[in-house]
């Protein structure tokens, strides 16, 4: 515990000595006298050092700081080649500047001083750097200016609200197990991404491609931000919107983008340190099935390894993984183990062995291995930034693979070491990073996220085409494409539920959109009341799982009596109702970067009340979610963006622009439909404890029209939902377009790509065909809370019109709920489909 003394007036280092800056502008890089063009990169030469500037794409620019004025193209692994484009640029010189002119995007050098500012096409002036500095403890950094109104988003995992402005951190991943509260700088994963925002200007990205150590400083001035780097020289991208989404879809084109998750990893996940035995497992899969609670994973936490050796099963707990993984394989649940990086040092134990047999640990600079102290004891850890080594972890794989394994939890890979002073590895290890050697240092912040990419490759290459599941507790920039994120030990407190929303939102917005907290909250005891707000909330976030530690209260969805689990099983029901609705989303992030989980700023820009709401939040563009987030608490105030929105629990329709109370007793969390909204669902509501999103679901698209005249569309996606068959084009994507008037209705279907073998449009049923084919005859659509009485349904063909019973279609209205129901026949996709009231 700390007391006051913390603060002695003796004892407080005064930090701002540390940063004072020792060369500014001028001092650090001279005046800019001349520059040069190779391949495609500018490199403005100064008199003690020089600027790169080098075009990515339309949208992006890299700017480097080099020392000894020599052009360097060198990245780290977190940037993708594909990212960068032939892009028309021209040099223009003035008596001030140079100007580097791209169609959309101008950077502007001064002479004098070396500063560089931004422009757009119209001359509008998009960001300003006050000076590049060097510190006084050598650490290189640029300052820019922020006017007052700005916010600043993105930063990946972070404590604290959504708006970062007024606060600062240290990207350094950390193992934190103490409390995650506001100022802490450092938690697991680091994504060192500012995107800076204000109402009247275009939105703009600085990434800051650097994985040691860097800062972002918020908070020591109201008039700029600093950005800074502890080893090494600034290399950051520059990346213009104009529009926050436009940011984080560049950003994630230029670290790269999820692949398509296999549909069970969306599903609902359960955990605990640990469930300690093949019988808890067992009678754990056996109580969700009993109780018709949706669950597709059980995680195996550090007990079932024999002596936490990783790659191995406790022969006394686990006697029989491969019968355990089978039986849950056909009650619909999957197994995720817990692989940590530290090997135990063990000369009997063949990892270890042949780890240190071929090279394959960390070292000192002096060729001894760096030895840590972790869950085995003495441990040694793989290089993973060497391709071999990660190729040799991810074959390890092969062994949970065979036992019918396909995903894998990835933890303490910031990497976490007990005995060591830095509590990670020792700064001085030298990681080969296939022949570009750097010490740890300069390389910490990639550990975690080349162990997943090691475990993803793995895996990928021992499932024949099945896609692996991976999520890691550390990561860099780019840990998108390799694995799902979870949030680390927060705390059974309200506050950390609250805090959840926004930590996973900024990581959304920092390229990773598959994120989410141990539901729950790890340490600590959950209470009965807290769970239940906690699964309602957790059940829309993107990655979904209940975790706690040992010797915590039981927080399983039945750990707390009846009332409890039913509250807990409708909202886990939800979510699955959901799931083909999610996997859309999921879609769109893999093809767009846009996240699933999204802060209302970024479908509402321009909406001043939403820039720092960070108590509610968006699931895509159509569901507006508002927790409970504080005990005792039956009601709460929403806010609801301009248009029309739908009250999910009673169909009532509100008019946004506005706050409103909504009431919420415990079995309520209150959700909102856009109106206009297009939802895919899961018809049954029932038997989706073993759900497929694969084109056998029963799914019907659920049609929220709006009350007024207006138009709206929405798509839906769908696969196979467990192999990679949709990057070669198998998959559907329909999009539907409504149109709603006085008393007319209009839909629209159209695939705009329709790559799954579709059942004989417009053939003649066949039964063999039909068995054997894995398409829909028709599709259901749910036009929900009708405003008009439907009379009858034409299909218009522009000349002919004729009634959609009459063409193998079925329709059915509901005057109570006001629900029409529809069958449509694939021959009917393309063309309009007409109520009239
Ligand atoms: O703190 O493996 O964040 O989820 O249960 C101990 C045991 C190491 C930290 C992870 C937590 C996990 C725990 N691990």
């Amino acid at each position: 515990m700390k007391t006051s003394e913390t603060i002695h007036p003796d004892k407080v280092e005064l930090k701002s000595i540390a940063s004072v800056v020792s060369d500014a502008g001028s001092m650090l890089l001279g005046s800019i006298s001349s520059y040069r063009e190779v391949q495609g990169a500018y490199l403005f030469q100064g008199g003690n050092a020089s600027i790169m500037i080098q075009p990515v794409n339309e949208q992006i620019i890299r700017i480097k700081l080099l020392l000894d004025h020599q052009m360097d193209l060198r990245s780290t692994i977190a940037i993708q080649q594909e990212a960068y484009r032939s892009v028309n640029v021209s040099l223009e010189e003035t008596l001030e500047a140079y100007r580097l002119v791209l169609p959309e995007l101008t950077a502007v050098v001064h002479k004098n001083d070396g500063r560089l500012d931004f422009f757009n096409a119209a001359g509008e002036l998009i960001s300003s750097e006050i000076e590049t500095f060097r510190a006084a403890r050598g650490e290189f950094g640029s300052r820019r200016r922020m006017e007052p109104g700005t916010h600043i988003y993105g930063l990946g995992e972070n404590t604290g609200f959504l708006d970062k402005n007024g606060e600062s951190y240290e990207l350094w991943n950390s193992d934190v197990y103490d409390p995650h509260v506001p100022d802490i700088g450092s938690l697991y994963v680091s994504i060192p991404l500012l995107i800076h925002f204000r109402y009247d200007r275009p939105v703009y990205g600085i990434f800051l491609d650097n994985p040691g150590r860097t800062s972002f400083d918020m908070r020591s001035d109201h008039e700029a931000y600093t950005f800074k780097v502890n080893t090494g020289t600034l290399d950051y991208y520059f990346i213009h919107g104009p529009e926050l989404k436009d940011v984080v879809s560049r950003y994630s084109e230029l670290t790269g983008r999820i692949e398509l998750p296999p549909a069970w990893a969306i599903g609902y996940h359960q955990s605990r340190y640990s469930y300690m035995s093949q019988e808890e497992v067992m009678e754990l899969a056996r109580t969700f099935r009993d109780k018709r609670i949706p669950c597709d994973v059980i995680y195996l936490d550090i007990h079932y390894m024999d002596e936490y050796r990783v790659f191995t099963f406790d022969p006394t707990r686990f006697p029989n993984p491969r019968k355990m993984i089978q039986e849950l394989r056909e009650m619909g649940i999957r197994i995720v183990p817990i692989v940590d990086p530290g090997v135990k040092r063990d000369p009997n134990y063949l990892p270890y062995r042949e780890g240190v047999q071929r090279g394959y640990f960390c070292r000192k600079l002096e060729g001894e291995l760096f030895i840590g102290d972790v869950w085995p004891g003495a441990s040694a850890f793989p290089d993973f930034t060497e391709e071999e080594v990660r190729s040799w972890w991810g074959d390890q794989h092969s062994y949970y693979t065979e036992l019918g394994i396909a995903g894998i939890w990835n933890d303490m890979n910031e990497p976490s070491v007990f005995n060591s002073p830095s509590k990670t590895m020792d700064l001085d290890v030298v990681h080969g990073n296939d022949g570009d050697a750097k010490t740890h240092r300069e390389l910490h912040n990639l550990y975690g996220m080349l162990m997943s990419m090691a475990t993803q490759q793995g895996l990928k290459r021992n499932l024949q085409g099945e896609r692996p599941f991976v999520v890691t507790r550390a990561g860099y920039a780019g840990v998108q494409k390799y694995a799902a994120t979870w949030t680390g030990d927060n705390r059974s407190y309200w506050e950390h539920l609250a805090m959840s929303i926004p930590m996973v939102l900024n990581l959304g917005l920092s390229g990773q959109p598959f994120a989410g907290p141990d539901i729950g909250g790890f340490s600590h005891d959950a209470t009965p009341e807290l769970l239940a707000r906690w699964t309602q909330a957790g059940a829309f976030f993107p990655f979904c799982r209940n975790h706690s530690v040992l010797e915590s209260v039981y927080q399983e969805p039945w750990a707390f009596g009846p009332e409890i689990e039913e509250i807990c099983r409708k909202y886990i029901r939800l979510r699955y109702r959901f799931l083909p609705y999610l996997y859309t989303l999921f879609y769109e992030a893999y093809k767009t970067g846009l996240p699933v989980m999204r802060p209302l700023i970024l479908e509402y820009p321009h909406d001043r009340n939403v820039y720092n709401l960070c108590d509610q939040f968006m699931v895509g563009s159509s569901l507006l979610v508002a927790p409970i987030l504080r005990p005792g608490t039956e009601s709460r105030a929403v806010y609801l963006p301009e248009g029309e929105w739908i009250n999910y629990w009673s169909g009532e329709r509100l008019t946004g622009g506005r706050h409103i109370l909504a009431l919420a007793p415990l079995e309520v969390m209150p959700i909102y439909v856009k109106a206009g909204a297009i939802i895919p669902e899961l018809a049954e509501a029932e038997q989706h404890w073993k759900p497929t999103l694969d084109e056998k679901a029963e799914i019907a698209l659920s049609v929220y029209a709006s009350a007024h005249r207006s138009e709206s569309s929405g798509q839906w996606y769908a696969d196979d939902a467990r192999t990679y068959a949709y990057e070669s084009g198998s998959y559907n994507l329909l999009t539907v377009k409504v149109k709603s008037g006085e008393d007319m209705l209009s839909l629209q279907l159209k695939y705009e790509v329709e790559g799954l073998p579709t059942a004989k449009r417009g053939a003649a049923s066949g039964v063999a065909e039909q068995s054997q084919s894995a398409a829909r005859e028709t599709l259901a659509l749910n036009v929900k809370l009708m405003k008009f009485v439907p009379r009858d349904i034409f299909v218009n063909n522009s000349s002919d019109q004729v009634k959609l019973t009459e063409v193998g279609g079925e329709w059915k209205y509901d005057s109570e709920t006001q629900e029409l129901r529809l069958q449509v026949p694939h021959t009917l996709i393309d063309k309009k489909i007409i109520v009239k009231g």
